[in-house]
């Protein structure tokens, strides 16, 4: 076939992988893009975020080099894109019955979206999978409104969506409303805020390990990475994560947790400037390799 020809073949896959490791049958991981953004509140774009992750994770090394190991050798496949309907209610629902499809099928699942509005369909699915779930929601935004211009499935209610399913570890956040600060403070520890301010050394990283059960789902929504780094997103705050205290974070929560699934959101692809999208997907791919690989 000619498609086994690594001269004249480059595929559109998440890492360029080839068809013997990126089949869906041969692989363990499933990426599954989608490209939804309707309910954005200020620089549209972030449909075109999982296609430029994908793009951009074309040109990565799969060798790490810091784990001196391949992570595509467990299997990567690269589903077609979610076709999209314009209501975040129903563009949850759909997340939820695709994820939970894959799920069925024993795949570990990786959502890239999109507006983080889609995460609470895949906390479902991955809930319905395993009852004692808790979420690491790792933001610039606290997303805890009740309803956000009208629509309680907008992007910066999704938190709240979740801590209304099991509870949530919410990190990185420097960007809060008084009546989410309130709302936080009176649901009696089961949703936990880490704030920005208090993160700028690593004493924090302990205590919201602690506060997490065994059992992990992580959302991220690319706003919590500093904007000098991470300029590419639809509602940039200053004073963020930087790319080793995300990796370093990410490592001792692998070291410790069973991290059953993640989603990489809001990714909002700037002309000219590739360096986010290259950021965005290589931290996929060592997400990958840190929670998934021999486990
Ligand atoms: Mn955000």
């Amino acid at each position: 076939m000619a498609t086994k020809n690594p001269h004249f073949y480059f595929p559109f896959s998440f890492g360029a992988l080839p068809p013997e490791v990126s089949s869906y049958e041969r692989a363990k991981v499933a990426i599954l893009p989608v490209p939804y953004d309707a309910t954005t509140s200020y620089q549209p774009g972030a449909r075109n975020g999982p296609r430029a992750i994908i793009e951009a994770s074309r040109r990565l090394e799969m060798h790490d080099e810091e784990a001196d190991s391949n992570f595509s050798d467990q299997g990567i496949c690269t589903l077609d894109e979610m076709e999209i309907v314009d209501d975040a209610g129903k563009m949850a629902q759909r997340v939820h019955e695709a994820v939970r499809a894959l799920l069925d099928g024993e795949k570990k699942v990786v959502l890239l979206g999109g507006e983080h509005s889609i995460s609470s369909g895949s906390v479902k699915a991955h809930l319905e999978k395993h009852p004692k779930l808790t979420v690491l929601h790792i933001d610039a935004h606290a997303d805890m409104r009740d309803e956000f211009a009208e629509n309680r499935f907008n992007h910066g209610c999704v938190a709240r969506r979740i801590s209304e399913m099991c509870p949530l570890v919410s990190v990185g956040v420097r960007s809060i409303a008084k009546e989410e600060i309130d709302h936080i403070r009176s649901s009696k520890g089961r949703i936990k805020l880490f704030l920005a301010k208090d993160m700028r050394n690593n004493a924090w990283m302990d205590d919201a390990l602690k506060a997490l059960g065994k059992d992990v789902y992580v959302t991220i929504d690319l706003d919590a990475f500093d904007t000098s780094i991470m300029p590419s997103v639809g509602t940039p705050q200053p004073g963020g994560m930087d790319w080793y205290q995300m990796l370093d974070f990410m490592k001792k929560l692998a070291a410790s947790k069973n991290v059953v699934g993640f989603d990489v959101t809001e990714l909002t692809p700037m002309p000219g400037n590739h360096a986010p999208d290259v950021l965005a997907a290589k931290l996929v791919y060592k997400l990958i390799g840190y929670f998934f690989s021999s486990k």
